[in-house]
């Protein structure tokens, strides 16, 4: 990114600091030290490509050059969003789907916890980590990887769900810096609602797979089948099991699949 272009990414929004490289390992260590290193809040790190791109549980995120966003945001959280931390997820996951939509007309769906969809398909996936400074919170990372152009798509055999990306879903050229604006401006907007009644209702309305049967496969307490719900006022799965119960399942070890899928 030259300095022409950086410079106006900062005034137009509102960011307070901007990291970029062409490659790094994941964006979210570099984000984590920047933290320890005194970050200011609303400063993010983006990377073209990344060699080390991290998802959940140690699983890898693909983040080939010139074809996807690879962004971490650090948020200097305040003493409410301290007491929602997990709601960082949902947050990003709002943020981009309300830009998608606006710009593309777009009808983007959230696979809880952490995945957008769009036609049952992930096109971006999201990773929120915390810096600790012994047992206090020094600040939270939102990292997220959004798929543009086609050569942003991993090889099939590390795929444990159908993926895609935008170019193929709006038919169109994108332009990453104008999409990263976009959805910066969101973060503010969603952030200013955050854990509202609003934000909970959005989000439900753009849960996917709501009402139909999926199977989650959680770490110690094995498959748990059921028909998806809804979430709880404090983000958890709702499930309803075959004697009709909600089942309530915590953000940890899971994966939420389809029941229909293999
Ligand atoms: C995620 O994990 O989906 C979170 C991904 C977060 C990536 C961002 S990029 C910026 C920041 N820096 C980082 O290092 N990470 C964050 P999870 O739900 O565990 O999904 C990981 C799985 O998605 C992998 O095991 C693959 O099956 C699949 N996958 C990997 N790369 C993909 C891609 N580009 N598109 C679609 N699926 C992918």
């Amino acid at each position: 990114m030259d300095r022409v272009t950086h410079n106006s990414m900062l005034s137009d929004i509102g960011v307070s600091e901007i990291k970029y490289f062409d490659s790094i390992g994941s964006t979210n260590d570099i984000a984590l030290q920047w933290i320890e290193d005194g970050a200011l809040d609303f400063s993010i790190v983006v990377a073209d490509q990344q060699t080390k791109g991290r998802g959940r549980l140690g699983r890898k995120w693909v983040t080939n050059p010139g074809s996807a966003l690879a962004v971490s945001l650090v948020v200097k959280p305040s003493l409410a969003e301290r007491e929602s931390i997990s709601l960082f997820s949902p947050l990003a996951a709002l943020a981009l789907a309300s830009t998608l939509e606006e710009k593309y007309s777009l009808k983007p769906q959230i696979k809880w916890p952490n995945d957008l969809l769009i036609n049952e398909k992930k096109i971006s996936g999201i990773l929120v980590e915390a810096s600790w400074t012994g047992l206090s919170m020094a600040g939270v990372v939102v990292g997220i990887g959004i798929n543009i152009a086609p050569s942003s798509l991993p090889p099939a055999e590390l795929l444990s769900f159908p993926a895609t990306y935008l170019e193929a879903e709006t038919n169109c050229t994108i332009d990453r810096f104008d999409l990263l604006k976009s959805y910066m401006i969101k973060i503010k907007h969603w952030r200013s609602i955050f854990a509202t009644e609003q934000f909970f209702n959005e989000w439900r309305d753009r849960l996917a797979f709501m009402d139909r049967p999926v199977r989650i496969e959680a770490t110690g307490r094995g498959t748990i089948h059921g028909i998806l719900n809804g979430i709880s006022t404090s983000g958890n799965l709702l499930l309803k099991n075959k004697d009709g119960e909600l089942v309530e399942i915590e953000v940890g070890d899971v994966h939420l699949r389809p029941d229909f899928e293999k």
